[in-house]
């Protein structure tokens, strides 16, 4: 039987892989009780398709397996007349898609690719490939119904710990990691010709800017020189450029990361910068070096390159330095730089997110979170006071909290929507000279940053003990959205969470809480809006014209949140609502890693060659 939405029968459209590039796709498409199987042809060859799709919510998935070759991962939402999505080469590239039923009319359907597509920007051209472990960010989560338990938190009032004075940003993501600034009015119809106060070319990194005492500090790498640079607010002067050098660098993805990935602490007249390679070292505001704290390079998951950043709280300094192996927790004195506390974390094996504070039934603690655990310490002692288990795998977000609770989304690759392959074909794909292992030297250059990422133990080579130890991992996590009361110690995992939700779940950017609403912001463009307390969505997975991936977390003021994409499209909205309501866009026409800083009524955007300052 065949649905008007999804008829069964010849398919036809493209996908593409750079913006504006088509490849025409021919199928034969059979929809039946939320399976999809077909086959078809492009200009790669002929392929097999098999898959999911759910008519409640319109996502589909499927699998493109070109015959006796590589596997492509699509995933798409029916909408209009056709499917429209994004698909994947695990750990090679992406790009976006169309497709559309014959029996549609001919003369639209081939218009209507023209302006309807929202091509991603490819990590990098499509090799064929299997298997997946990348913190690179990417789509799509699994079609799961919205699970939300109500339980109200009794007895407990907690509050932020620290709020940081309205017109500083100081660390990622501003006060406390929220993205949020409560008094500040940034301009909202900005663009790269339009609201720029002023703009200066600074070296590319992926980390933020920060802002504290009418200063702007920034990470990068420049000549091999890891750089702190300090820039004046009112016109962008360069005040200072600090370097600190190394011997080697940590391993790092050189498309997606960097060895200057962290974000600076600012506060109080100093200023705290971590780079993997080197440790921690602070400045003064005139670029006089106070201290530094040298830690040996660091082993990040997947040789991924270092994406914590440090956090100032009170006079403490406040690093998560998970790697592979020996991750910990410390506590630094601001002042001096030394250690006041070092907790081990044995069982996080490489998380990319910075921690943050939480005022929790009457003690101050510091939230992380790591591989499958999220934990919680005492901000004096460092001890562990709780965790909640059965988490993602590992995790690029940042929990943020309020309305008495804290919340942590995260999504990592592995599970049933993003599934690895059996070692067998694994194997088959890329053991050229078949002696049952995988040396990186068989991989294709293009990819193997990528699949560096499963060399467990780091010996240039995946055999099926490595491949082993990724799957174990993945078996143990859980893709989901928290909401946990306070007031936990030990194992907190099915007592003190609120409600919970597997939808709309980001890679890389982090929730944001914004006025009792929490809001994620999946790849491709999703943007869901939950109520804080209770977990009801009022929307779930709502497109935005920019259906790309997010490397910067979103941000609010006045009213409105601020959402950049990788490719550089700037979307502003209005908050709260039954829908996004789109205020603004804007096209920068390059690659936004960083989370804009919102200060009074500046918004300042590090693109990949500029630091613009917008507003008064
Ligand atoms: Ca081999
Ligand atoms: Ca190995």
């Amino acid at each position: 039987m065949s649905d008007e939405l999804y008829p069964s029968g010849p398919w036809m459209g493209f996908y593409n892989y750079r913006p504006g590039d088509r490849h025409r796709m021919d199928m034969d498409l059979t929809f039946a009780n939320g399976s999809m199987t077909g086959e078809g042809n492009d200009d790669i060859g002929r392929f097999l398709i098999k898959g999911r799709y759910d008519k409640a919510s319109g996502e589909c998935y499927w699998t493109k397996s070109y015959i006796g070759a590589h596997q492509v991962a699509y995933r798409g939402f029916r909408e209009g007349k056709g499917i429209w999505g994004t698909w994947e080469i695990s750990l090679f590239g992406h790009g976006g898609f169309r497709i559309w039923p014959g029996s549609a009319d001919e003369g639209q359907s081939r218009s209507e690719p023209v302006e309807q597509t929202q091509p991603v920007e490819p990590l990098v051209a499509p090799v064929a490939a299997s298997g997946r472990l990348t913190p690179a960010a990417r789509a799509q989560q699994n079609i799961v119904p919205l699970l939300v338990t109500l339980l109200i938190a009794a007895f407990v009032i907690a509050a932020p710990v620290a709020r940081a004075s309205s017109a500083d940003w100081p660390q990622f993501r501003g006060p406390n990691c929220s993205g949020v600034a409560l008094d500040a009015r940034p301009p909202l119809r900005i663009s790269p010709t339009n609201g720029v106060l002023w703009s200066v070319p600074v070296p590319w990194s992926p980390s933020s800017p920060c802002v504290s005492g009418g200063m702007i500090f920034l990470t990068t790498i420049t000549d091999g020189q890891l750089q702190t640079r300090c820039y004046a607010s009112d016109r962008g002067r360069l005040v200072w450029a600090n370097s600190v050098g190394v011997e080697q660098l940590e391993l790092f993805h050189n498309s997606e990361g960097s060895p200057a990935a962290s974000t600076p602490a600012a506060e109080g007249g100093r200023v705290v910068s971590y780079f993997g390679s080197f440790g921690l070292v602070c400045y003064d505001s005139q670029g006089g070096e106070l201290w530094r704290h040298p830690l040996p390079i660091a082993r990040s998951a997947g040789s991924f390159g270092t994406g914590t950043s440090p956090v100032i709280a009170g006079n403490r300094v406040i690093l998560s330095r998970d790697q592979d192996q020996g991750s910990s927790l410390f506590a630094l004195d601001l002042a001096t730089g030394k250690t006041i506390w070092e907790t081990p974390r044995p069982e996080a094996h490489g998380s990319f997110g910075t921690p943050i504070l939480w005022r929790n039934g009457g003690t101050d603690q510091v939230v992380t979170p790591g591989s499958v655990r999220l934990n919680g310490y005492d901000l004096k002692s460092g001890l562990e006071r709780w965790s909640v288990h059965g988490v993602a795998g590992f995790a690029c977000t940042t929990p943020v909290t309020g309305e008495g609770l804290l919340f942590f989304a995260a999504w990592s690759p592995g599970k049933s929507d993003s599934p690895r392959p059996s070692w067998e074909s694994f194997l088959a794909e890329y053991d050229k000279n078949g002696d049952g292992e995988i040396s990186l030297k068989e991989v294709p250059a293009a990819g193997r940053d990528f699949l560096r990422g499963l060399d467990v133990n780091r010996d240039g080579k995946i055999t099926k003990d490595d491949y082993d130890q990724v799957k174990a991992n993945d078996a143990k996590a859980e893709n989901t959205l928290l909401a946990i009361q306070p007031n936990g110690l030990g194992d907190i995992s099915k007592l003190h969470v609120a409600w919970k939700s597997t939808r709309g779940l980001p890679y890389v950017a982090s929730p944001l809480l914004y006025k009792g609403k929490l809001y994620l912001l999946r790849d491709g463009g999703m943007l869901s809006c939950f109520d804080a307390t209770t977990g009801r969505a009022f929307y779930l997975q709502e497109r935005l014209e920019a259906a790309d991936q997010y490397y910067a977390s979103p941000v609010a003021a006045d009213g409105r949140i601020y959402l950049a994409s990788v490719p550089g499209r700037l979307t502003v909205i209005k908050a709260g609502g039954d829908k996004p309501e789109t205020l603004h866009r804007a096209d920068f026409g390059e690659r936004v890693f960083a989370t804009p800083a919102l200060v009074g009524t500046r918004l300042y955007l590090r693109t990949k060659t500029k630091l613009y300052a917008f507003g008064k």
